[in-house]
């Protein structure tokens, strides 16, 4: 890199660093972030040794070649999830989840509407997502290919997604919360450690709300509640609630299955920004998964509103006695962001956010809180170590090293797990910081390669940065986002590659490509409504209901004619009857608002009012054929 290049770097990384400082120092923040002081670990503000070309890892993927991984993106509030290859950083698929989408007919269709529920009239409950945080299903401790999940934060629904056909198959919306931000799935059965897969996902609520949500207690909000979810991981049914002081933020889950974890930042219950920084420690909050599922076989529960989803109370009030607990609340420094859980099955890492800290705390000790043999929660933090300004969210390695994204500072730091807590035990000889990488700019989310399983590969790391500022071509005032990916094979981190998002990517998971194993067409038994053979194909008319049974096979649809009155309810049901991998067609009606694809033995339905008199040409709007132009039906519609 030119010297001047690294000159405008600073500079730039300069820029927003301080404005975003002194924005927080407005609101009285300054003192907490000031207060972080190296000491012997190496200055947060200290540049990262430029990298030189050609070094780390190439990710570059020659024409043809394959990804070693596949990256499972939120799309934030783009409502969407995104599958890219890495290390090539290759965008591979988008998925709609919580928005429309015109290519798949997501929300057009009536089998996708049946997943994203409708109103009565028959369009979509929401049209808008914001998805958040993605996280996949578990086996012995590793990705077993199954599912993913990812949250709606603005309507608090949880979707699936069949990692098979990397589509949603459900959605479930939550009761009685708002905010619904983290998500994980739990690893084992803390019931029937048999199992040992994913069994449950859970969820934290981040707004806290009257209870019910009906237009009682408005001004009361020291009568507001939050509650942390569990959904069936099968069902997808809402399984019970917890109520907790306080709000939630991320979620973790450990590897046997027994506990679950949220941070808060706010246990103040503050309904305003500057009451939810009152408190020099907030907490991250246990959930003794066990002993809530026996409360609630016990009866012990209520119900909130409408919703029959069993209750229980988390509070700190009626928990006070550990041996009968189904919370524990572990106190950690201002306003926490992120949990994560280490590779080795040991600790939950709790990121300090407006302190400059990171907590350690052993989950063996907060067990043993729960068996009445600690007498001090507080004593479950084995490590409370500062790391720069701003600590965020924390990847593993595999080899007893974090990498937490410093926000303020625009850095990653990579520390080390042991030394951290033998420097917070009292060896101040401890060097726990390895390492310190500059990034452009303002990090949220970090992951590594297999970074939250037990097969955790130290191979690549992927940053999503908020800003990019001026790394990419302007494109007016929106920028997009910057995934910068980092190899972590050696000591020093080495960033190797930029690549622009569209905004706005939170969380994201890094999984070896052997772990998922995809189809190749459907099958024609899996759908309903599908014909068996392109010969039933007909128009049947029931009143002014029309349903058109219609097959595809390149280069042509089974009607040529679809002829129907003004005002009949058209449904029709598309059978795609190509058995070629990827041999997919489309269906597109003018004016209509009709627009999907049906790939190879696939079948999918729209139903509309066809309101509107004359010709329109019905046509295939995805390249299947030499003939793909000429693959159209005419849709008549008579006055
Ligand atoms: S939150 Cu976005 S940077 Cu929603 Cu996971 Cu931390
Ligand atoms: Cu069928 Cu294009
Ligand atoms: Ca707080």
């Amino acid at each position: 890199m030119a010297k001047e290049e690294v000159i405008s770097d600073i500079s730039r990384r300069k820029f927003l660093g301080t404005s975003t400082v002194l924005g927080l120092a407005g609101i009285g923040m300054s003192a907490g972030l000031s207060a972080c002081k190296d000491g012997a670990q190496a200055a947060p503000g200290a540049a990262a040794p430029a990298p030189e070309h050609g070094a780390g890892h190439n990710p570059h993927k020659a024409p043809g070649q394959l990804d070693d991984y596949y990256g499972l993106w939120s799309g934030g509030h783009s409502g969407e999830m995104r599958v890219l290859g890495l290390p090539s950083g290759r965008e591979i698929k988008r998925i709609p989840v919580f928005n429309m989408d015109c290519l798949s007919g997501w929300g057009i269709t009536n089998e996708s509407k049946a997943i994203l529920g409708t109103k009565p009239d028959g369009t979509p409950k929401y049209m808008v997502g914001d998805t958040h945080h993605v996280h996949a299903s578990y086996a012995k401790g590793t990705y077993d290919g199954r599912y993913a999940w990812v949250n709606d934060k603005i309507n608090s629904r949880l979707a699936r997604i069949r990692l098979d056909t990397f589509e949603c198959d459900k959605i479930t919306e939550l009761p009685n919360v708002q905010g619904f931000h983290g998500v994980f799935p739990d690893k084992r059965d803390p019931v029937d450690q048999s199992i040992d897969r994913t069994t449950r996902v859970f969820c934290g609520s981040e707004f806290h709300i009257p209870h019910p949500n009906d237009g009682h207690d408005l001004e009361s909000p020291e009568k507001y509640g939050a509650l942390f979810s569990c959904v069936d991981a099968e069902t997808m049914e809402v399984r019970w609630q917890c109520k907790v002081d306080g709000n939630m933020d991320l979620v973790a889950t450990s590897y046997d299955g027994k506990l679950a974890a949220s941070n808060q930042y706010n246990v103040e219950n503050g309904a305003h920004y500057e009451d939810m920084m009152s408190a020099e420690r907030d907490a991250c909050v246990f959930f003794n998964v066990a002993r809530i599922e026996q409360a609630v076989k016990d009866g012990k529960f209520k119900t909130v509103g409408d919703s029959k989803v069993p209750v229980v109370d988390g509070t700190k009030a009626a928990n006070a006695d550990p041996k009968t607990a189904l919370t524990a609340y572990v106190p950690v420094p201002k306003n926490p962001h992120g949990v994560n859980a280490s590779p080795d099955a040991k600790y939950f890492i709790c990121a300090g956010k407006l302190s400059p800290t990171a907590t350690v705390i052993e989950l063996d000790k907060v067990l043993a809180w729960f068996d009445g043999k600690l007498d001090d929660i507080k004593k479950t933090i084995v490590a409370e170590v500062e790391l720069g300004l701003g600590p965020l969210h924390t990847a593993f390695d595999g080899r007893g090293n974090g990498y937490t994204t410093l926000f303020l500072d625009s850095q990653i730091v990579k520390w080390n797990l042991a030394e951290a807590i033998k420097f917070y035990g009292g060896d101040k000889n401890a060097k726990y910081v390895v390492d310190r990488l500059d990034v452009q700019f303002q990090p949220g989310h970090v992951n590594a390669s297999m970074s939250e399983t037990r097969e955790a590969d130290g191979q690549w790391l992927a940053v999503g940065c908020k800003f990019s500022k001026d790394r990419y071509l302007p494109v007016g005032p929106l920028h997009p986002e910057n995934e910068q990916l980092v190899d972590i094979t050696g000591d020093k981190m080495i960033h190797v590659a930029d690549h622009p998002v569209y905004p706005e990517p939170h969380d994201f998971i890094i999984v070896k490509r052997d772990k998922i194993k995809t189809r190749q067409v459907y099958n024609l038994d899996d759908f309903p409504l599908a014909l068996k053979d392109p010969k039933e194909s007909r128009i049947e008319r029931n009143g002014n209901k029309v349903t058109v049974y219609l097959a595809s096979q390149a280069p042509a649809f089974s009607q040529r004619e679809i002829k129907v009155k003004k005002g009949d309810e058209v449904t029709i049901i598309l059978t795609n009857f190509d058995k070629v991998e990827d041999l997919t067609h489309g269906f597109a009606i003018p004016k209509y608002n009709v627009n999907f694809i049906v790939n190879p033995q696939e079948t999918k339905s729209v139903t509309f009012k066809a309101d509107k008199p004359g010709v329109y040409w019905c046509y295939c709007t995805h390249f299947c054929h030499a003939l793909h132009l000429e693959m159209r039906s005419r849709l008549i519609v008579e006055r």
